[in-house]
């Protein structure tokens, strides 16, 4: 009677062992997920952060070029740090990051809501686009910001934006180059591809050629006039390159409505991809000027 229940009580104490140590693989398994998911949040916040420091930067490279527009426009004895000449230039951080700052003058470029059917056409053609289509990209920009809904030979308005299941088009001007996307029959590279030659804040029916693009230099002509700007509007492009090579840019316009004033307003500010900065692979950091 005794024995029978000592063996009752070995295979209650043999039932807990077992139960205990599934419990305690549980918790371990429980534990080892929980710090993966800890190191994954880590690994995230810490990219997070990397990020919004490059953002941060980008938007102090926009601020710098500013500070070095302002200075040109008030004619200030010292040359300006980042000249409005399409070029690149790279500065560092005190931290390792570096920056790389374009700054270009609007003139340089074909005014989407100003530029008439010739100067469009001519933009097209010079970006490879045979004339007619060309002609036909032109016309359905016109209509596109025109007030009214009669289409042109080429164009399209209303009635063809609804029939293809489209949003109507916006029979105003252009408030970004990036809107273009939105024009009817104009297949999305294209759009892409124009964007860097195009501004909506020249307001001029031409292009100055010595702020173009070598592709518009060339393209200026009767069709698209040459103009004489006065520096009045311009893009910035800022790109921060953190140590870990994170990367953010910032585009930005800023216009100055009187001829020789500092003031400015800007008219775009936004986060935009990031371009290729060759400099960067071949320029040590320590060969660049501090920002
Ligand atoms: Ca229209």
């Amino acid at each position: 009677m005794a024995r029978r229940r000592t063996g009752a009580v070995n295979r209650e104490r043999g039932f807990i062992l077992v139960m205990v140590l599934w419990a305690i693989i549980v918790l371990s398994l429980m534990a080892a997920g929980f710090a993966a998911m800890t190191r994954a949040k880590i690994r995230t916040t810490a990219g997070h952060a990397e990020l919004a420091a490059a953002e941060a930067l980008a938007d102090a490279g926009v601020n710098l070029a500013l500070l070095s527009l302002m200075g040109s426009k008030a004619a200030l004895p010292a040359s300006p740090r980042f000249a409005a000449d399409g070029e690149t230039r790279l500065c560092v951080f005190d931290g390792g990051a570096r920056l790389a700052i374009r700054i270009e003058d609007e003139a340089g470029k074909v005014d989407l809501n100003a530029a008439g059917e010739p100067a469009l056409v001519a933009l097209f053609v010079a970006l490879g686009t045979g004339p007619e289509t060309a002609r036909s990209y032109a016309q359905r920009i016109l209509d596109y910001r025109d007030g009214d809904r009669e289409p042109r030979a080429d164009g399209a308005e209303e009635a063809a934006y609804l029939a293809v299941g489209r949003l109507k088009p916006k029979n105003a001007p252009f408030d970004t180059v990036e809107e273009l996307e939105q024009v009817l029959g104009l297949p999305a590279e294209i759009a892409r591809g124009a964007r860097s030659y195009l501004t909506v804040t020249s307001r001029l029916n031409g292009i100055d050629p010595e702020k173009a693009a070598d592709l518009l230099k060339s393209a200026a002509g009767p069709g698209l006039p040459r103009v004489r700007s006065e520096a009045r509007a311009f893009a910035i492009h800022a790109l921060a390159r953190m140590p870990s090579g994170v990367q953010y840019a910032t585009m930005a316009v800023a216009e100055f409505p009187e001829l020789r004033g500092r003031n400015y307003v800007i008219r775009q500010w936004h986060h935009s991809e990031a371009w290729q900065v060759p400099e960067f692979e071949e320029t040590d950091a320590a060969e660049l000027p501090p920002c």
